[in-house]
């Protein structure tokens, strides 16, 4: 009972609301886009979301682009020793039937050479290119802190 009251507040909460956004290329499930709010002067931005394939084909994503950034690579973080060090990788698989991840200390999409600091409450379009299912055109969403836990992987 309690937890039903729960749900009916979140959802009439236009603050959750505004953040749970999601977009669909075929069998392709791209959830909540977002990235954190960074400092005047950084130079880079991180985005991350969520990619189910509802499919019976693995797809991959094979590039990024946005207008916000001069280049944006796909990245993975690898343990090097002691420390956690992030590399450019050529494409993320997204097994048929599973999802792949994008999210803080796994994959993300890194962005350089930001035209203008993004801050939080906005968002910004980045196209997705799939090597099967092509590309799809997201918004990605500003904020201060990572998105609460189930808000980022529902389904
Ligand atoms: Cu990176």
């Amino acid at each position: 009972m309690l937890k039903k009251i729960l749900m009916v507040a979140a959802l009439m909460n236009p603050a959750i609301l505004a953040n749970a956004h999601e977009f669909d290329l075929g069998d392709l499930h791209i959830e909540h886009p977002w990235s954190r709010e960074m400092p005047p002067v950084a130079p880079t931005a991180a985005a991350y979301f969520v990619v189910d394939n509802k499919g019976k084909e693995a797809d991959r994503l094979i590039a990024v682009h946005t207008p916000v950034a001069g280049k944006a690579e796909i990245h993975e973080h690898v343990h090097a020793g002691d420390v956690m060090k992030m590399q450019q990788v050529q494409g993320v698989d997204i097994p048929a039937g599973g999802q792949a991840r994008f999210e803080p200390m796994g994959y993300h999409v890194m962005l350089f050479n930001l035209e203008q600091q993004m801050k939080a409450g906005e968002h910004f379009p980045m196209t997705l290119t799939f090597e099967k299912a092509g590309d799809v055109e997201v918004q990605v969403n500003v904020q201060k802190d990572a998105p609460a836990a189930g808000e980022a992987h529902k389904h």
